[in-house]
């Protein structure tokens, strides 16, 4: 197996690329993929403040490395949810990269500053558990780049990623959902810019950069994903991609390309009937806002032990 650029030994193979790629290429690669992916969609300017939303997890730790190596200010969010052991052992992971790094990292621990964890607020409002989650970390890193002041929040969410949320979404016809489902959400309505700078790379080739970067993330996935129907759809994207590589990224930006901006009307018809919420001023669809409402309905609720029956199904 030979480097496509150089001939040299090579250490990964990209099927959809038909090549494979020695570190020093493939690391390169990596970035590149990036520079084009923030180029292309205008995600975030050289002056932007960037607030880069770190789970511990390879994907996150890796897009704040590549935007650290580009040059950008990049300071990490990292969410403490509550969810036993995997946020203790997440949270260890975001730190070290950031003192490795010496750069900053800001926390917000759900359970102390919310008095609520994951698992008990999910149950308290008959959610599924990652419905009760995904609601939350929207909430708290809009307000976390609002206080703060930054310009831009960054997610890992990869190709795999939102090839599978696409997938889902498609099966359902979910339209709204569909017309939010971009690589940028621009800053309006008191929500920040949202970007994906790494919708051009995989999921594999994300835990490569971080092995062959040195980069120590948290391997196990969350608990509470078990059953989750989002897994599914990776297993049965994975198998078309397996059958034909690129499957995977035609499915996503032909989306992008070609269908995505029928869906646009919705969403705005939607954006512009936003309200603030009265308790937290967030802005909202309805009086008070999903996550003022989570906290009053999960205050004084009996927490959850993991490991014990859930009443919500998975998502
Ligand atoms: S952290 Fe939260 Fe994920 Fe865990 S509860 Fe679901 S959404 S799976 S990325
Ligand atoms: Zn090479
Ligand atoms: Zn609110």
């Amino acid at each position: 197996m030979k480097c496509r650029v150089c001939r040299g030994p090579a250490v990964i193979d990209i099927r959809r690329h038909n090549a494979n790629f020695c570190q020093e290429h493939f690391l390169r690669l990596c970035r590149d993929q990036v520079t084009k992916t923030i180029a292309e969609f205008d995600m975030i300017k050289p002056d932007d403040r960037v607030l880069v939303a770190v789970s511990g997890g390879k994907d996150s730790l890796a897009v704040w490395d590549l935007l650290l190596d580009l040059g950008y200010h990049a300071d990490g969010l990292y969410l403490g949810l509550g969810i036993g052991d995997y946020s203790d052992t997440s949270g260890d992971y975001a730190r070290a990269y950031a003192t490795d790094r010496g750069v900053r990292l800001i926390e917000v621990d759900l359970p102390t500053e919310h008095g609520f964890d994951i698992p008990t607020g999910a149950r308290a409002v008959k959610r599924a558990p990652c419905s009760a989650c995904g609601l939350s970390k929207r909430h708290l890193f809009d307000k976390a780049a609002h206080d703060g002041g930054y310009d831009v929040v960054v997610t890992g969410h990869n190709l795999d990623d939102e090839a599978a949320v696409l997938f889902g979404n498609t099966l359902r016809w979910q339209t709204d959902y569909l017309g939010r489902q971009l690589p940028v959400l621009p800053a309006r309505h008191g929500f920040p810019k949202k970007v994906k700078p790494l919708v051009r790379l995989g999921e594999r080739e994300m835990a490569a950069y971080c092995v062959l970067k040195g980069i120590d993330y948290i391997v196990e996935e969350c608990p509470m994903a078990v059953g989750n129907k989002h897994i599914g759809y990776k297993e049965a994207l994975n198998a078309l991609e397996a059958e034909s590589p690129g499957t995977k990224h035609t499915f996503y930006f032909g989306f992008l390309a070609r269908a995505a901006e029928r869906f646009h009307e919705e969403v705005e018809a939607e954006r512009d009937a936003l309200l603030s919420c009265q308790r937290c001023g967030a802005p909202t669809s309805n009086e008070v806002c999903q996550f003022c409402r989570l906290s009053e309905r999960a205050a004084g609720a009996q927490p959850v032990k993991l490991g014990a029956k859930r009443s919500a199904s998975p998502a």
